[in-house]
């Protein structure tokens, strides 16, 4: 991919954050971390990999993203806004009583492929729909985020198990391993890793990259787009909870709390000041 079209999905990226806190601030509810370790992923899945349309929602042929760790959902919404499912200004109703962008995805919002709440289940459903497009001999891909506390989940290793045994070669998960949970470090609560050897043990092809990279996003996708062996497809993207805001930055406080005034101008300035060059 040519170094300009890498650098628009940084600056992507950034102006994303940015959407991502204002959400939260107007809402004066939902969850920042989760949300600012996946947008990366997110901008390089929807402005780049994913074949979806958003004049055309429901093609057959569409490409299928499922958000697992639903409650991430602020970063959903800014990338799925940005492509044109339905008007930005509709995010300042995020999480507001009526409005279609509840703090969990739900199916009647234009784009949302999953109603994504209870951790553990979205790869259980992925697993279904990979293995329906296989049994269609459908060429699409199916895409699924989970998070690292959520992969303490057994229901993540039933599914693992299951596409692996399948041959979902068209499923591919990425792990948004940023390190920290609700209550704290993951590895305190309770350690996933080696998380690479596991999903390996599990017969899945497994690559290992820095998810804020976007050079090492963009090249993770294209190779687990590539892959021909019948294997699902674990990408681990490395990544830090609440990236881009300093005090939110592994900080288990903005799992799920919005910044009030004083934090919202400080997250501000701090993403204004992002290098998008840089930025990794
Ligand atoms: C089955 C289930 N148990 C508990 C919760 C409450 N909950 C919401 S988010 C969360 C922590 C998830 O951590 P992680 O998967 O690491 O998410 P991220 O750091 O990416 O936000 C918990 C326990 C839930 N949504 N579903």
């Amino acid at each position: 991919m040519p170094k300009a079209d890498i650098l628009a999905l940084k600056k992507k990226a950034k102006e994303l954050r940015r959407v991502i806190i204002d959400m939260l601030y107007k809402s004066q509810s939902g969850h920042p971390g989760g949300s600012l370790s996946e947008i990366d992923m997110l901008v390089a899945l929807y402005h780049y990999k994913l074949s979806v349309d958003a004049n055309n929602p429901k093609d057959s042929k569409r490409d299928k993203f499922v958000l697992s760790k639903g409650h991430a959902s602020p970063g959903l919404y800014s990338v799925l806004a940005d492509k044109g499912y339905f008007p930005k200004k509709e995010l300042d109703s995020f999480r507001k009583l009526g409005s279609m962008l509840q703090g969990h995805p739900e199916l009647a919002t234009p784009g949302v492929e999953y109603a994504g709440g209870s951790l553990g289940q979205g790869i259980c459903f992925s697993v279904g729909l990979a293995l329906a497009g296989k049994m269609d001999k459908s060429q699409s891909k199916v895409v699924v985020m989970i998070g690292d506390g959520e992969s303490q989940e057994g229901a993540v290793w039933e599914a693992s198990m299951a596409a692996s045994f399948h041959k979902l070669g068209n499923l591919i998960a990425i792990l948004d391993k940023n390190q920290v949970q609700e209550t704290g470090k993951t590895r305190d609560v309770m350690n996933i890793d080696p998380a690479g050897d596991k999903w390996k043990a599990f017969g899945w092809n497994v690559i290992e990259i820095n998810g804020h990279d976007m050079e090492q996003v963009v090249s993770a996708l294209d190779k687990a787009w590539e892959m021909n062996n019948e294997k699902p497809t674990m990408i681990i993207s490395n990544t830090i909870k609440g990236k881009g805001v300093s005090f939110m930055e592994l900080n288990h406080k903005f799992h799920g709390k919005a910044p009030n005034e004083e934090e919202y101008r400080k997250a501000i300035m701090e993403i204004e000041a992002i290098d998008a060059n840089t930025f990794k």
